[in-house]
């Protein structure tokens, strides 16, 4: 039986396009460079299809700088998919454009009406639940509708805190199996991974920490070298992928696909 945690036959990806210059930040860390973050997205989507996976790319959606994210605009499950309703406004647009492609891979797909917000970016789904982080981005409104659509499926969720001045819950953590999960001491001293397996980012590598297993790779962004190191000596097959230009925009590996 896959584990439908971390194996995927299918993800949807998006180009970036010439508007990502006017992507949400949190700090000026300067302009991304489209052309180095198109090589690095190419680089993204060819380790993807490597394991085996069909990858859908979308093209570059101008009107949503921050449309590359696609995470942030559902939730997909073996049963269905949940449509985000994102907390920054200028997003929110981004999930009736992604709606059309969802709709033609999944039988079953449901939506956040809100009042209340949810982003992809915060929701880490393991093996045993569901784990939602609230932040500046997802209240609880948004994770009680949650909670209430996905028990048809079976799936329990837990509404845990993403850190104060962290984007997402999963910038700071990211599943690495059914039973292990990559997070900041930041994160993991809160105590919400109790019962699991840990293994921390190495020290002054809190970047690292937005990874994702997909398939028999762990993607994580380059330029960590500690931590890649624990996860390789771990035992697991990691793939550095270049991430200059998306952090410059607080991203990392998770935002950029849907996987399913
Ligand atoms: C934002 O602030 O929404 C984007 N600049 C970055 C979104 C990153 N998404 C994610 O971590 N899932």
């Amino acid at each position: 039986m896959p584990n439908p945690s971390f194996e995927f036959t299918r993800a949807i990806t998006r180009k970036p396009g010439g508007s990502i210059v006017d992507g949400l930040r949190a700090e000026d860390l300067g302009t991304p460079d489209l052309n180095l973050m198109l090589q690095h997205h190419a680089d993204y989507v060819a380790t993807l299809r490597e394991t085996g996976a069909q990858v859908i790319e979308l093209p570059p959606l101008e009107a949503f700088p921050d449309a590359v994210f696609v995470e942030d605009t559902a939730l997909c499950l073996p049963q269905g998919v949940v449509l985000m309703r994102p907390g920054a406004e200028s997003r929110r647009g981004e999930v009736a454009e992604m709606a059309p492609t969802l709709r033609a891979q999944y039988d079953d797909v449901l939506e956040i009406c809100g009042p209340g917000f949810i982003e992809g970016g915060d929701i880490l789904t393991t093996e045993r639940e569901i784990l939602v982080g609230r932040s500046a981005r997802t209240d609880s409104a948004g994770i009680a509708e949650l909670t209430k659509l996905v028990a048809r499926w079976g799936h329990t969720v837990r509404e845990v805190h993403t850190p104060e001045g962290v984007l997402h819950f999963k910038t700071d953590c990211s599943l690495l199996d059914g039973q292990t999960i990559l997070a900041t001491r930041r994160l993991a001293d809160t105590g919400c991974f109790d019962g699991y397996r840990v293994i921390h980012t190495a020290p002054g590598e809190d970047a690292a920490a937005n990874a994702i297993r997909f398939n028999q790779f762990v993607l994580m962004p380059a330029g960590f070298p500690g931590t890649a190191a624990t996860l390789r000596a771990s035992g697991y097959d990691v793939r550095e992928i270049g991430n200059s230009e998306c952090a410059k925009l607080d991203g990392g590996m998770s935002c950029l696909s849907l996987r399913f």
